[in-house]
């Protein structure tokens, strides 16, 4: 490794040679304290004070060097790996990665997720205790790390491309706290295994395509978990495979450089240059880092002598990062051997003590439990000898825990509960059972949704104003008319998905309005729905209001996972540090075919807890359901009817200000004989066959549940079925799915079972999606006969 001392100008202080030299060794510094971190971190888990641990080791140095040159106002969005990155940017100390490493759940502690994520998920805080967006264009913004390898990089596009819509919109550049005219930059972390995910390309097309000031960082260590990257990567080489991609001075595309994770002063030198230009021009950049080392291997959870040679064992030894830096820094004179290692002893020290500091404070709170415990359990007074020595057997167990958890306090109550139900301190004893109980669901199970003011329940409901001579409109232009006056009024919203920009979506929602609010916030995308809901995913978290479009419900399985890993769990996994209220617009219920009629809502209501799933009957409830959303800090998806936008609706006069409140059910008809439950697209059948049923004197009462997540949150539909005494749940979605949700939550929640006079039942479509045409939906989804019939049958049981 050669000494390059002209490529450190990147500081003013490194100008002088004493500014250099106390560069350089508050670097080394830095890197010997993070491997101190990894080997002390790592005895922490096999000596059972923690459950698992994924460290930085050997990817030290290109941290250090990236950290440089990551500026207030850029974002990170990255793996398990980026200790080193974090300590380096000042955004975390030791005590606090033991903290999380604990699982500490007291607020502050594990400032990343209070003790919710494993170790190395790093994230900053955004808004503020009120949902208000932080100046996050005056801080280093770390968005919160998710463990599914290459989930990072989808959203990593979003919050570069954030930079190029605070740029290029002028109605934006007063908004100073959120950006600096688009000049921050989204560094992504990624390991070279991981690229080989489809994530890892749709995001580098996508990018290469819309030129946004992403960095894209690629640590090659030569492994993913044991599988060598010979079954990785084409050529074994992401910067070969990438080729294609190289940006031209005539075409789009991205920068690729090449760097050495050993090459302190190498790694500098290019992260200066190529992150300005990134920076300045939204040109994105990949840096393949190679010859990355892995000292302790992958993670706690196996050891990396089963799968690496001798050879590259001893190779990784000569090649890690922290020896070469000595090695460098001794030969250039810089500092001598024994001065490093005085440096070193000092870390070493340092991180003992701060780890300490995070054990015990992970501790107190316990041990003052087990102190009240203890107490209350041994003075239990009781008649019976062996249930009382029994009792001081459980107080002194507990008492002689060395690393007690919450739920062994709670388990030792609970057994002291069991075995003395008659002691007179018995009420006392189950009082603080029930008060743990209570806090620690606030640690636990807390923060799954807003729960301040910007919760979407928190909305007040506005009703629409429809005067007696509103136009009456198809459902489109309901839409249309809509988004027109939202863009003019709101210019934190964007608009984009498959054909939404040109021809103004598929189903004319968005039909002239990128030719009048700008083909900057009215856009088309590429056929790439996993990175359009990555691009919306750091729009919303950069404080911005993108409503994304799904072009079909059907096509939502290809974007699932991130609003599934990452969308649904932000606010829960960063128990309220960042919200991300992204807007999923979609259609879908029944038109035609396997691939254009879907319903999957038990998929959606069963992967995307942390998101509200609206289902409006038509257009006008649907623009009450984004004005909610809008008003909120919450993730929504709306799933307009496929098969609505040409039916006729009466217009509103206040589009802007109505408001449709989540998880409250509308009675569409009142009725006496039974209780219809549905929403969506199926309503108009069962309001066909409650129409039909009427002239049989069949009187139904029809309840459109308006969102499934929340669903029914004051229990109206209880109180219909206390009038009727029968329920039928109706949808178009598979047996057992949304239906049976439906069900359980009337049944069990609501303790409908007690109201009923004849067997609930459910209609349903079939298993199968439905054959083409207007006979396979016929014959595959509910149709009118078929609901009267049940009714029929419910009615004469
Ligand atoms: C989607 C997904 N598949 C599998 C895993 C399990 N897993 C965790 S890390 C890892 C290997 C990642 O290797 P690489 O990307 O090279 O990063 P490194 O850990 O070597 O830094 C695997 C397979 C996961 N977390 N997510």
């Amino acid at each position: 490794m050669e000494a390059q001392t002209n490529s450190m100008s990147y500081s003013n202080d490194m100008l002088s040679y004493e500014g250099f030299r106390a560069t350089v060794l508050a670097d080394y510094k830095t890197a010997a304290l993070s491997r101190e971190v990894s080997l002390l971190g790592r005895r922490e888990v096999l000596t059972g004070k923690a459950k698992f641990g994924i460290f930085g080791d050997g990817k030290e140095l290109a941290q250090i060097a990236m950290a440089k040159f990551f500026k207030p106002g850029d974002f990170r969005s990255g793996y398990y790996r980026d200790q080193t990155f974090m300590f380096a940017s000042g955004l975390a100390t030791v005590e606090q990665f033991f903290a999380q490493l604990y699982a500490d759940p007291i607020e502050g502690h594990d400032p990343f997720s209070g003790g919710r994520q494993m170790v190395s998920h790093f994230a900053t805080k955004f808004v503020d205790d009120n949902g208000n967006w932080l100046d996050l264009a005056n801080r280093k913004n770390i968005s919160s790390d998710i463990a599914p390898t290459a989930g990072q990089m989808v959203r990593a596009l979003g919050l570069a491309f954030a930079s190029k819509c605070f740029r290029n919109t002028p109605a934006l550049q007063q908004l100073d706290n959120l950006s600096h005219n688009g000049s921050e930059i989204c560094f992504c972390t990624i390991g070279d295994a991981s690229t080989s995910e489809g994530h890892f390309w749709e995001t580098i097309n996508a990018a290469g395509v819309l030129q946004v000031p992403l960095a894209v960082f690629v640590y090659d260590d030569g492994y993913g978990i044991s599988v060598p990257k010979a079954h990785q990567t084409t050529k074994a080489s992401i910067s070969e495979a990438l080729k294609g991609f190289q940006k031209k001075d005539d075409t789009n595309g991205i920068n690729i450089y090449r760097v050495k994770a050993w090459d302190y002063a190498g790694m500098c030198e290019v992260f200066e240059d190529a992150l300005q230009k990134v920076r300045d021009t939204h040109i994105p950049a990949v840096f393949h880092i190679e010859e990355v080392t892995q000292p302790q291997g992958h993670s706690t959870s196996g050891s990396h002598e089963r799968y690496k040679t001798a050879e590259r064992l001893e190779w990784e030894r000569e090649w890690d990062c922290l020896k070469k830096a000595k090695e460098w820094i001794t030969a250039n004179g810089i500092a001598t051997n024994e001065e490093l290692d005085t440096l070193s002893e000092e870390v070493k020290e340092l991180v003992k003590q701060e780890k300490n500091a995070a054990w015990e404070k992970y501790l107190l709170p316990i041990q003052a439990q087990v102190q009240h415990a203890t107490t209350l359990v041994g003075s239990m007074m009781v008649n019976d000898i062996d249930v009382y020595n029994h009792l001081q057997k459980m107080a002194n167990d507990l008492k002689g825990n060395k690393e007690p958890m919450r739920r062994d306090v709670l388990h030792t109550l609970a057994l002291a509960l069991e075995a003395a139900p008659t002691s007179p301190n018995y009420e006392e004893v189950k009082t603080y059972y029930n008060q743990l109980l209570a806090e620690n669901k606030q640690l636990y199970n807390s923060h799954l949704y807003n729960e301040g003011i910007k919760s979407a329940l928190k909305v007040q409901e506005t009703k629409p104003f429809i005067p007696f001579d509103a136009p009456t409109v198809n459902g489109y232009e309901v839409l249309n008319k809509y988004f027109d006056e939202l863009f003019a009024n709101n210019p934190k919203v964007f608009a984009f998905g498959e054909d939404v920009g040109y021809i103004g979506d598929v189903n004319q929602g968005f039909s002239g309005l990128q030719e009048k609010h700008g083909a900057n916030r009215i856009l088309d995308t590429g056929i790439r729905e996993l990175t359009i809901v990555g691009q919306g995913i750091g729009m919303a978290l950069r404080g911005l209001r993108p409503i994304t479009e799904i072009q079909y419900l059907d096509y939502l399985l290809y974007g699932l996972q991130p609003l599934s890993d990452d969308v649904a769990t932000t606010h829960f996994r960063t128990r309220g540090l960042q919200s991300c209220p992204l807007i999923i617009r979609t259609r879908g219920h029944r038109l035609e075919g396997i691939w254009h009629s879907g319903s999957s809502m038990g998929m959606m209501i069963n992967a995307l807890r942390g998101i509200h799933v609206c289902v409006p009957r038509n257009m006008v409830q649907a623009v009450g359901m984004y004005n909610t959303l809008l008003l909120s800090n919450d993730p929504g998806i709306v799933v307009e009817c496929l098969n609505g936008y040409r039916l006729k609706e009466k217009l509103p006069t206040n589009l802007l200000e109505y408001t449709v409140p989540f998880g409250v059910p509308e009675i569409v008809k009142q009725g006496n004989d039974i209780t219809v439950v549905s929403y969506g697209s199926t309503l108009r059948i069962v309001q066909e066959a409650a129409e039909r049923l009427s002239k049989e004197t069949i009187d139904c009462e029809i309840i459109d549940v308006q969102t499934l997540l929340p669903f029914d949150i004051h229990h109206l539909i209880v109180a219909s079925l206390k009038k009727t005494n029968r329920i039928v749940f109706v949808d178009e979605d598979v047996p057992g799915g949304a239906t049976a949700y439906m069900y359980r939550e009337v049944m069990e929640l609501q303790g409908g079972y007690k109201w009923l006079d004849v067997n609930p039942r459910t209609i349903t479509a079939k298993a199968h999606r439905p054959s083409y045409g207007s006979d396979g939906d016929y014959f595959s989804k509910p149709n009118a006969e078929e609901i009267m019939s049940v009714i029929r049958e419910m009615m004469a049981e």
